[in-house]
């Protein structure tokens, strides 16, 4: 019965199938929860049920029965007590070995992301600051604090950091992982539910730790690509450029070392 429930439980995730992590997340804990209440019953009503079937009555203990005596090991071919031993260690070890093996292949599959067309996914790099993430999309365009993402698409995350150790996660999502200087680690989501979710920073990592939060906004496919080819990185870039200029001329104003006041040589 264990191997049709446990082969049944892992057809669940078939190549080409998308699954998020938080559906995956959720039937394990489901999996776990069901499993443990129901062992747990049966254990406890049969302790209960023996306890009260053996109590101390007063009669005398030998009814014919042939049960082992204290330190003495069960065989298991004598057909008596043993025998029941040996089954419960067994369905015990079939119970144990199946959830390793059924959560393990699931972790594997959070692991390596769902077997999708590449062309179906959006990669996207985040980019951790003290306090903030700048996301950055394939076509260049990049913003902070908000990513805009489709709905029923899997979506990439290759995280960094450009200063200290964050920690990127959205709980909603359950996606958690490092944003590191110097390295990217790689995590991966599909919402199918359109809508806001929060993601934040999840590593102590300076006064500003607990503003440091973005926006995942989850929106229908056709809204998100309208808005994806409204994005021009290069009028970005313009505008980021005279931004930079504006901030050389306030730097040049407030640089004590050039020996000019207001940009005007003293
Ligand atoms: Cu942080």
């Amino acid at each position: 019965m264990t191997c049709v429930l446990l082969s049944g439980l892992l057809l669940q995730v078939r190549p080409g199938e998308w699954r998020s992590q938080a559906d995956v997340f959720g039937e394990i804990f489901f999996v776990f929860l069901a499993l443990g209440t129901l062992v747990g019953v049966v254990v406890v009503a049969y302790t209960l049920y023996n306890a009260y079937k053996y109590r101390e009555n007063g009669q005398p203990e030998d009814d014919g029965e042939n049960r082992p005596t204290l330190g003495e090991l069960p065989t298991g071919d004598d057909g008596g007590k043993g025998k029941k031993l040996f089954i419960s260690f067994g369905i015990s070890a079939v119970i144990v070995i199946s959830l390793v093996v059924y959560a393990y292949t699931l972790l594997i599959y959070v692991e390596s992301g769902p077997d999708v067309d590449p062309e179906a996914e959006l990669e996207v790099d985040v980019e951790g600051y003290q306090f903030g993430w700048e996301f950055e999309y394939p076509n260049g365009h990049s913003v902070d604090n908000e990513l805009r993402v489709p709905a029923d698409r899997v979506v990439y995350l290759h995280v960094t950091s450009r200063d200290v150790w964050h920690n990127f996660g959205a709980p909603e999502l359950r996606i958690k992982t490092d944003s590191i200087p110097g390295e990217t680690s790689t995590t991966w989501f599909l919402e199918e539910e359109t809508g806001t979710y929060t993601a934040e920073c999840f590593e102590l990592c300076g006064a500003g730790h607990s503003y440091m939060k973005a926006d995942i906004i989850v929106m229908e496919p056709g809204e998100f690509e309208e808005w994806y080819e409204g994005t021009d990185p290069e009028a970005e870039d313009d505008t980021e450029a005279e931004t930079d200029d504006a901030d050389d001329t306030s730097a040049s104003l407030a640089d004590p070392t050039d020996g000019s006041i207001g940009g005007v040589a003293a």
